[in-house]
């Protein structure tokens, strides 16, 4: 089907011609760019992925009336409202979204300089921070156990269950199956009120920092749809796996990976000055996991989704998931060959 992107547009009131065109690197809903002069952000919405738009749309209505309400130094970009006033577009079933572009902005799906790591975390720990006095319960999960471990264990082992995996990923799978030791970290550090559950931004990828094309500086953090309620190590575990690492979960398997110590402890800090500080005891002493626990869990949901004949990220070619899990896989054995320099960073 022809999308008629002209008619989506009218809804929002724009009515000139404007060039649309694919956008981005995520790997859930279909993004565009409106505008020569870029103008708009559109994306056809996954509401496979979220099953209640609605609730992704006002968890960040509520984050951001709570910043402006206490004046926190943190602009979000909002979706825009339909001329009849509603946060979706929808057409033949389709969910679709725009989005102001934020002028002079750029975002990169690699960290080049050890600044712009410590920027990118510096904006999670004060989104994270700014939102501490938040009424919990406000902030629903767009997604349930989008997080937990041992959910998505769980997940790698239904799918296994009910595939014939070939001898091509036989060691992958293998590797995804001997980590009970980060399993047993998981359950230690996410029982008993060990860490406090914090405002989570649950995507922290390079690609979501906006930067200004002139200064450098970040500027925002975009992609809010799994602010959720979580724990501390999402967001530094998940920066930790995309910052760090000398290739993107994209690269063919042919490069080897390896790890940037300079840009990890530049996160570190850019992170625990965005926080305030405010990191306890306890979450301090459980951030030697964040890494792993994180690399570890996106590796099982790309495995899974392999399994699963890729039901849920998007991909380019039929082996695609299967070589993101290759690279969490090496990214996570370079974890433990540089844990005690790493280790020694976070102790500092
Ligand atoms: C997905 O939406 P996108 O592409 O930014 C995924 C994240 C993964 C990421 C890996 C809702 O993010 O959890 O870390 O891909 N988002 C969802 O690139 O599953
Ligand atoms: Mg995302």
């Amino acid at each position: 089907m022809a999308l008629n992107f002209q008619s989506i547009l009218s809804a929002y009131g724009i009515n000139n011609q404007l060039e649309v065109s694919p956008f981005g690197t995520g790997l859930i809903h279909h993004t565009y760019i409106v505008g020569k002069q870029p103008q708009f952000i559109l994306q056809q919405f996954n509401q496979h992925v979220f099953k209640n738009p609605s609730e992704v749309y006002q968890n960040v209505y509520e984050a951001n009336q709570y910043l402006i309400q206490n004046k926190a130094p943190i602009k979000l970009i909002i979706q825009k409202l339909t001329h009849n006033k509603q946060p979706f577009f929808i057409s033949e079933n389709s969910y679709w979204r725009l989005f102001d572009f934020e002028k002079n902005s750029f975002s990169n799906t690699k960290v080049v300089y050890a600044s712009q790591a410590y920027q990118a975390a510096n904006q999670f720990g004060k989104l994270t921070y700014h939102l501490s006095g938040i009424e919990i319960n406000k902030i629903k999960h767009t997604i349930p156990n989008f997080h937990n471990l041992e959910f998505r264990y769980n997940q790698f082992l239904q799918a296994l269950k009910q595939s014939k995996p070939n001898n091509e990923c036989k060691t992958v799978i293998e590797f995804y199956k001997s980590q009970s030791a980060l399993l047993n970290a998981y359950y230690k550090i996410t029982s008993d009120n060990y860490l406090p559950i914090r405002i989570m931004h649950n995507d922290t990828k390079i690609s979501n920092v906006l930067f200004h094309e002139k200064t450098n500086d970040a500027i925002t953090v975009v992609d809010l749809d799994t602010l959720m309620p979580g724990y501390f190590f999402n967001d530094l575990g998940d920066m930790i796996r995309t910052y760090v690492s000398t290739t993107t979960e994209e690269s063919d398997n042919s490069a080897p990976v390896s790890m940037n110590p300079e840009y990890f402890k530049a996160l570190w800090h850019g992170y625990k000055d965005g926080l305030q500080n405010s990191l306890t005891q306890n979450e301090q002493n459980a951030a030697q996991y964040a890494g792993p626990i994180l690399i570890y869990m996106i590796g099982l949901r790309f495995i899974t989704d392999y399994l699963n004949n890729n039901r849920y990220f998007k991909i380019n070619y039929p082996l695609h998931n299967l070589s993101r899990a290759i690279n969490q896989m090496q990214l996570l054995q370079c974890y433990y060959e540089h844990k005690p320099q790493l280790n020694d960073i976070l102790n500092a």
